[in-house]
């Protein structure tokens, strides 16, 4: 017998088994209702000062940590009638002190100095610190971060160099920076691994050099790896490691993008996707390039809580170098598939003026924020 829509306990079909019973008025801020919103066909959704963080998941830091979660806050009270979920247009990037536009092309080379013997020792200094971003338009996410923001910035060097990379723990949390590369595991940033040098886990209030060569060329990444491992990463640290070959590659205008999500209600999956951390942004802020010109991309995918990521491109192909680590492509395609961790190179020129949409084709993904434009000038 057909039970009444009315009196069904889930009318909509759309309460998952964590959220609130039907009747007390609380609506929750979750992946399947942003979905069934239509974000992406309306680039509105329902207003986001209707949904509410799930209060279950907030009401105390034993359940969260020892779900292998970390307390934290996400609000999600847009403050007018028609906040909506997608355009990054909302987002207030002096507040974030990071703009996914500007980020795209920013490359921290760290500072130089000459070995005796005349090698280049290339150096940088990074603080972990809390922070709460807004990852899209009135939805806040209790970050933690590199230098700030997330991803954090983007190192770059040139193979063969010896690095130095001086990190200071200003948050509240034991962190690290685990880069991938070639090391002595006493460099490693791993808890329990170089305690007796100072390294492993590093404690709020301390601080440690990780010191290694820059090898082999690539695009690489770096990461917190401080267990909950999954926390840490979702929380925000991580960012891309890039590694030039001693020659060099050819001039191209060269873009850095970090697929990454936030778990902003804290229910162990996502429910913003972005490239560089805005659900939206360059849907709403193309990127523009040069007609003919090179583009190389820098891509790799920091996604906690899902297995796979993916990177499509509309009307164009692109030659693939996986983990940037060949100087010959692998293939000529227009979509990459990433685990996490996995990343690569992409080249490609736009023969043609026009807009040409990007997207990871794992489409929810592009429906809960991963998609944008290029725009061919
Ligand atoms: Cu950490």
């Amino acid at each position: 017998m057909a039970i009444p829509t009315s009196q069904r306990h889930d009318p909509d079909g759309l309460r998952g088994p964590d959220e609130p019973p039907a009747g007390t008025g609380k609506r929750v801020f979750s992946r399947r209702r942003l979905l069934a919103g239509g974000a992406l066909a309306s680039f509105s959704l329902p207003a986001l000062h209707e949904l509410v963080p799930h209060e279950g998941l907030h009401g105390g830091d034993g359940d969260a940590l020892a779900a292998g979660g970390h307390r934290g806050h996400a609000t999600a009270t847009g403050g007018h009638e028609h906040a909506a979920f997608a355009g990054g247009a909302g987002v207030d990037h002096a507040a974030n002190g990071f703009d996914p536009s500007a980020m795209l092309r920013d490359f921290d080379w760290g500072k130089t100095r000459r070995l005796p013997g005349g090698r280049v020792l290339r150096e940088w200094e990074i603080h972990a610190r809390d922070r709460e971003i807004e990852v899209a338009p009135g939805v806040h996410y209790a970050a933690w971060t590199y230098n700030g923001r997330v991803p954090g910035p983007t190192l770059r060097c040139r193979e063969g160099e010896r690095l130095r990379i001086r990190f200071v723990n200003a948050s509240t949390h034991p962190h690290t920076m685990h880069f991938h590369g070639v090391h002595s595991s006493f460099m490693d940033g791993v808890p329990g691994i170089g305690e007796g040098t100072g390294g492993g886990e590093i404690e709020p209030g301390g601080s440690f050099d990780y010191e290694f060569d820059a090898e082999p060329f690539g695009m690489h990444l770096y990461h917190c790896h401080v267990a909950p491992l999954a926390a840490h990463i979702a929380k925000g640290l991580y960012g891309a490691f890039i590694i030039d070959p001693a020659r060099g590659r050819p001039e191209a205008d060269e873009l850095v993008m970090v697929m990454n999500a936030f778990d902003t209600n804290f229910d162990f999956s996502n429910e913003v996707y972005a490239v560089n951390t805005v659900g939206f942004h360059y849907q709403h802020h193309p990127i523009a390039v040069h007609r003919d010109e090179l583009v190389r991309i820098y891509l790799a995918n920091l996604v906690e809580y899902d297995p796979i990521n993916s990177f499509h491109l509309h009307g164009n192909f692109f030659h693939h170098y996986p983990t940037g680590t060949s100087l010959e492509p692998a293939e000529l395609t227009d979509i990459v598939v990433q685990g996490q961790a996995q990343r690569c190179i992409l080249e490609l020129r736009f023969p043609k003026p026009g807009r040409y949409m990007f997207h990871a084709h794992k489409t929810e993904f592009a429906e809960l924020g991963w998609t944008g434009f290029f725009e061919v000038g």
